[in-house]
């Protein structure tokens, strides 16, 4: 009898793949999807640390055994790297509770060995904090797209440093920072002194007023054609209307085909080498679960969209994968 894979049913890895903590496997996987369960970063309400399991969980409504199809976009995603098991869940970062430079050590060590192994990497947070060692690990030029209601790059002051306010303090004065693009700023809480100070020292600051006016190919033209980007998600990008399972949302942000449309745009026009999806709160969720199934819409559906560029073959058939 074949399965039928309801929801319900199954143990929760990341679309029902292999979990694997063994960096041998890495080698002969494409994308590798690692949890990091870590919210110390967040000054307000906990619980992030809950969304890499919720995510996984809602992964098991998508099909596995037959191809995802995007009836809007018309494509279908993931079904060489499904069938094929090129994708694997390698687990959840192991969190060392108060005490956030440990953890981050152990993020770091973690990421090292995709960037090793050369796997993509797809990092779930967490919140935001969690950036900062990812994309110091990666150590690879890329231009930083970071989409979020809040700048998220405080300085360092009182040896405050691992806050989801500070990742993009970090990034910026990374050598393989090659630039900061942050789209969705808006809301009464960033500061106008932080805001002009992005701008001044050459990054690029996205208000809603500028989203409009872009469009989803305007900001993938912020970024120079054919350069490398690494992209980070805060679900509170969106509208905080879709998002209950977020603390952090603010009114007048960005509608998912906004935010789908401009992933896909940069997508189109540059190599990505890989990015972080953050701040979903499981435990302040609607009893569907809503955010969590949202944020995995996402999280699949830039994959799939990723692994549907022509650059991504290239990928594949240099690991003997297509
Ligand atoms: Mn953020």
């Amino acid at each position: 009898m074949e399965r039928i894979n309801r929801p319900f049913s199954g143990i929760t890895t990341f679309l029902r793949t292999k979990h694997t903590e063994d960096p041998a496997d890495y080698k002969k996987a494409a994308i590798a999807v690692l949890g990091v369960p870590f919210d110390e970063g967040s000054p307000f309400l906990p619980g992030s640390r809950m969304a890499p399991r919720a995510i996984r969980e809602h992964s098991l409504r998508f099909p596995v055994l037959s191809p995802i199809y995007d009836v809007d976009a018309d494509e279908t995603y993931l079904w060489h790297e499904i069938s094929n098991k090129l994708i694997i869940d390698a687990g959840d970062v192991d969190v060392r509770p108060a005490n956030a430079a440990r953890t981050f050590d152990v993020i770091r060590a973690r990421v090292q060995e995709f960037v090793d192994t050369g796997v993509f990497p797809v990092i779930i947070g967490g919140d935001h904090s969690i950036t900062y060692p990812v994309f110091e690990t990666l150590n690879q030029p890329a231009h930083v797209i970071q989409f979020d209601a809040h700048q998220d790059c405080d300085e360092i002051t009182e040896d405050l440093m691992h806050t989801n306010s500070h990742p993009f303090r970090h990034i910026i004065n990374m050598d393989n920072c090659l630039s900061l693009t942050q789209v969705g700023i808006r809301g009464l809480r960033n500061p106008a002194a932080l805001y002009n100070e992005m701008k001044q020292l050459g990054h690029n600051v996205v208000n809603m007023k500028q989203v409009h006016a872009l469009g989803a190919s305007g900001i993938a033209a912020l970024i120079p054609a054919g350069e490398p980007v690494y992209i980070s998600i805060d679900i509170d990008a969106l509208d905080m209307s879709l998002i209950p399972g977020c603390v952090s949302g603010e009114p007048n942000g960005m509608t998912f085909n906004e935010l789908i449309d401009s992933l896909r745009a940069i997508v189109e026009t540059h190599p990505v080498i890989g990015f972080d999806f953050v701040e979903i709160n499981p435990m302040l969720d609607v009893g569907t679960g809503a955010t969590s199934y949202l944020g995995t819409v996402i999280v699949v559906n830039l994959l799939g969209i990723i692994c549907n560029q022509p650059r991504w073959q290239d990928y594949l058939s240099e690991r003997g994968m297509l």
